[in-house]
């Protein structure tokens, strides 16, 4: 009695589960400075050349008593952070507003710049024309090379020597929403060997791997493989893992990326119905019981068996881990269930008719 493979059979319905989805789960807080919003003056501070200028922005042209801070050609704001982890990338944020209480020069602009010990990062020039007061949100993203920086807030050039100028309130120091990765696309298909799981990303920032999991249910995860990631990459990288063991019947994936620091990142889960019964062929059925059954299969199976019940449960044949196909000789004519292992794995389950 032996039971044949074949491989090559295309007999499968493909489902395709397309997501697209990114990978915007918010990580460690990012390091912050002191005194961000001004609520405690100038403290903290440094400023050059004379005291802190802070006040309520109704000092300024605004209406309401919220601390801020005035940039002119005085005063500047200069704080140096620590914390930055080397090759993250972060996002430099605080509110401004052209100073319209008294106003002095317009445009009035201010150097904004994020050094470190040995190079500079960021050097730009924000320049503000508002004739009301409006604190507008301005961000720059960078990504940190030395893990101490200072950020600093300097009058340029248009200020003069007036000491009207730019309003500053509520800086910040975050993580972009987008870290890592960004997946354009993860998708699981299923095809001839199984269940394939592909994704695509771009704009990788110390990408060391992803991984893929798979559950039953959702909750218990277990990994399939590794991938190495492109590191740095704006490029679109594609991959692609082949699970050639999914589980029978509904079952879940998802991506792990994982940074060169460890810190983790899980993608949204999709889900594949995979039924082995779909990469089985087992004819003829009905079979006359001086034939031989064959179990073709598309999927290259280890320790494949077969199991055949009749109507009433009882086993009435088993092969060991065998290839070819199956004498249905002593087997009376009837009804009966056949059922497929891996290992012990119950991969299918149909009915067979012998006559
Ligand atoms: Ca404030
Ligand atoms: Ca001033």
């Amino acid at each position: 009695m032996k039971i044949s493979t074949t491989s090559g059979v295309q007999r499968l319905k493909i489902h395709i589960v397309l997501f697209f989805v990114i990978l915007a789960i918010s990580k460690i807080q990012a390091q912050s400075f002191v005194n961000g919003n001004f609520s405690s003056g100038g403290s903290n501070w440094f400023v050059s050349g004379t005291s802190t200028e802070t006040n309520p922005e109704a000092t300024y042209g605004g209406s309401g008593s919220n601390n801020v801070a005035e940039v002119d050609y005085l005063v500047r704001l200069t704080q140096t952070v620590s914390g930055f982890v080397v090759g993250k990338s972060y996002s430099f944020n605080f509110v401004a507003s052209r100073r319209t209480r008294n106003p002095g020069p317009n445009p009035v602009s201010v150097i904004v710049k994020i050094t470190s010990a040995t190079a500079t990062i960021l050097n730009t020039t924000l320049t503000k024309t508002n004739t009301t007061f409006s604190l507008d949100a301005v961000t720059y993203d960078f990504v940190a090379t030395a893990s101490t920086l200072t950020f600093s807030l300097t009058p340029a050039a248009d200020i003069g020597t007036s000491t009207r100028g730019v309003i500053i309130d509520n800086l910040s120091i975050t993580q972009p929403i987008v870290l890592s990765a960004e997946l354009i696309g993860f998708e699981a298909e299923k095809n001839s060997e199984g269940v394939k799981v592909k994704w695509t990303s771009v704009n990788e920032v110390m990408n060391d791997y992803f991984a893929v999991e798979k559950s039953r249910n959702g909750k218990q995860w277990q990994e399939i493989e590794k991938v190495n990631g492109a590191g740095y990459s704006i490029k679109m990288t594609e991959y692609h893992v082949q699970d050639n063991k999914p589980f029978e019947g509904l079952s879940y994936y998802r991506l792990k990326q994982v940074d060169f620091d460890g810190q983790e990142t899980y993608s949204d889960i999709i889900s594949v119905d995979f039924e082995y019964a779909d990469v089985f062929n087992i004819f003829p059925n009905p079979a006359h019981n001086h034939q031989e059954l064959f179990l073709e299969s598309t999927m290259l199976l280890k320790e494949l068996h077969v199991k055949i019940l009749d109507h009433r449960g009882v086993l009435i044949y088993s092969a060991p881990p065998i290839l070819g196909s199956i004498s249905l000789k002593d087997i009376p004519s009837g009804s009966y269930l056949l059922n497929v292992f891996s290992g012990t794995d119950q991969l299918s389950t149909s009915k067979l008719i012998v006559y």
